[in-house]
């Protein structure tokens, strides 16, 4: 009897609002169903993509009869640690060279987040984390479980498609000295709005004189635009100004390794001394949480990051992705205007990363969801690394009877 359990009164949780459009997407039998939610990467044959690279250092770690199946420590694999700083923050980063960066690896972008938050609940003294809106949905449950208030800075504007520079200057502006503000490194999820590096000038500038604490997410390095240098080109104006931030990277998008769970938490201190003390801390957060990171996607990366030529091989077929991802969109705008589909959709080419942000309302992505089995996030956001050639009519079908037929 069902009473009789002492779960009983459980009340069933709503599914997740990315991950849970995959789970119906599974559900649905229609052969021409198509998922536009989560962001993953798929080929122009709409299948998921393992890098030559990573099947190439897979390889070697098998073949090694050496390695051994231990515990890393706390932190991780130090290659691992030691090769992403230098990936994010610039292989001549003074601050690499000064030792005022740790590092630990997490379990990917997600734990990096919340690793990174836990420890600013315990040891930083203003517990105010400021998100843009809208952010990653998972980034307000994140910092919020981990103790910090959350709140949010005006980000994108609806009228325009495009940032409320404004308006975020004016909300930070506003913050309480000393709060945390996240900030998408590039490839702005769900908007696929950045700041231009003029703009990330004065957010600097401002998050300075204010003595905000930056923390980035680091979460498409190499995926906007093709280049893994210039898609960290906020973080290291950020780190080159001497002073402190944290940053989470993810290995899931950039090297496909997503269900590895790879990624790093680093933090920029001011000396080597604090770096070294605060390392100290975060392992106490660590070793009661998962106690050391997982060895097999942390070796593959740091395989392909210490060996020049794996390096290049990573990032040619980085680009591809990238590449592949951008010339969707001009395919998705092209039949958009072929079809005469109302309304202004070169937000499509301008915006930047794995998403659109197409505008669709609530209603029209459950109709097309609907009459079409196309399946994309609530919020109009869709995956454009989920497009192929052979698909894009079917969405741009789906589109343009949506915006026609449903308000
Ligand atoms: N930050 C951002 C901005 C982000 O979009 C994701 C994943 C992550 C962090 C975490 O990724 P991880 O796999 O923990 O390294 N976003 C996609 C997947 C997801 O929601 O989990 C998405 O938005 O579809």
């Amino acid at each position: 009897m069902e009473s009789s359990s002492v779960f009983a009164n459980i009340v069933r949780a709503p599914e997740d609002p990315i991950l849970g459009v995959t789970v119906a997407y599974n559900k649905d039998s229609s052969p021409h169903k198509l998922n536009l939610g989560v962001g993953a990467y798929r080929t122009e044959e709409g299948k998921p993509l393992v890098l030559n690279v990573v099947r190439r250092a897979e390889q070697m770690l098998v073949n090694d009869s050496s390695r051994v199946k231990e515990y890393l420590p706390i932190v991780g694999l130090a290659d691992f640690n030691k090769l992403s700083a230098k990936l994010i923050f610039g292989a001549d980063s003074p601050a690499i060279q000064e030792n005022r960066v740790t590092t630990v690896q997490c379990l990917s972008g997600t734990g990096s987040l919340r690793v990174g938050a836990e420890f600013l609940a315990r040891h930083y003294h203003q517990l105010v984390i400021y998100i843009p809106n809208p952010t990653w949905g998972n980034h307000t449950k994140i910092f919020g479980l981990a103790g910090l208030s959350v709140k949010a800075y005006r980000y994108y504007d609806p009228a325009t498609r495009g940032l409320d520079f404004q308006g975020l200057l004016e909300d930070l502006g506003a913050a309480p000295s000393g709060s945390i503000v996240l900030l998408h490194a590039c490839a702005h999820n769900p908007t696929g709005v950045d700041p231009t590096i003029e703009q990330w000038e004065q957010i600097r500038q401002l998050m300075r004189s204010k003595g905000l604490l930056p923390f980035f997410d680091s979460a498409y390095q190499g995926f906007a635009s093709g280049s893994l240098d210039a898609d960290a080109g906020s973080v290291r104006m950020f780190v080159a100004d001497g002073g402190e931030c944290l940053a989470a990277q993810s290995y899931a998008k950039n090297m496909g390794l997503y269900g590895e769970r790879v990624g790093a938490l680093s933090m920029v201190c001011k000396t080597a001394d604090v770096a070294s003390r605060v390392e100290s801390q975060l392992k106490l957060v660590i070793r009661p949480m998962y106690s050391n990171p997982p060895i097999h996607g942390a070796s593959i990366v740091a395989t392909i990051l210490k060996d020049r030529d794996m390096y290049n091989e990573w990032t040619v077929e980085l680009k591809a992705m990238a590449d592949r991802i951008i010339s969707m969109r001009q395919k998705l705008f092209d039949a958009l205007s072929a079809r005469g589909t109302p309304g202004d959709w070169s937000h499509i080419i301008k915006q930047i990363g794995m998403f659109t942000f197409t505008g669709l309302n609530t209603e029209q992505v459950a109709f097309m969801t609907k009459e079409y089995h196309i399946y994309m996030t609530s919020d109009g956001r869709i995956s454009m690394a989920g497009l192929s050639s052979r698909t894009v009519p079917l969405l741009a079908d789906a589109i343009h009877a949506a915006v026609t037929r449903v308000g």
